[in-house]
């Protein structure tokens, strides 16, 4: 889903105002959302992949209620990626800005296998989770290796 497809349904939803700027109070505001954001979904996954990876037992509903979450949290950090937060700290490479498409489109290919993880942990097969969480883990590290300092 493209990021301003995002935002028209969370306006239709009503979870937001009725302009951008009314989305956050401050810049600031912002990136501490999307930080916040990733920050929950890493969690999460990483309890996943410490199941996928055999460094802790599997549990089925475990694994089940953590892809919830990072299903979830995968939909929210996008917003926060706001042409007012450019000047502010972050990790963000800052070519990242000029290449917003190119974001739209990898954070797609991200929400996309979060959709394929939390379909995967609903099976409650180990096999489908470990591919779903691999597949997942490639789209997280595409968009950090390009875009994350
Ligand atoms: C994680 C996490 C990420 C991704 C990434 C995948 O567990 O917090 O940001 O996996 O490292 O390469």
């Amino acid at each position: 889903m493209k990021i301003r497809h995002l935002f028209a349904l969370a306006v239709t939803l009503g979870m937001v105002g009725t302009s951008a700027q009314a989305q956050f109070q401050k810049p600031e505001d912002a990136v501490k959302y999307r930080q916040g954001a990733l920050f929950v979904m890493g969690q999460h996954f990483s309890r996943i992949g410490a199941m996928a990876n055999g460094r802790t037992p599997f549990n089925a509903e475990a694994a089940q209620q953590n892809a919830a979450v990072v299903l979830a949290m995968s939909k929210l950090p996008w917003a926060g990626f706001t042409p007012d937060t450019q000047s502010l700290q972050s990790r963000v490479e800052p070519k990242m800005w000029g290449e917003m498409d190119k974001v739209s489109a990898a954070a797609d290919r991200f929400m996309g296998e979060a959709v394929k993880l939390d379909a995967a942990a609903k099976t409650g097969n180990l096999d489908a989770i470990k591919k779903a969480f691999g597949d997942t883990a490639a789209s997280c590290k595409a968009c950090h290796d390009a875009y994350r300092q």
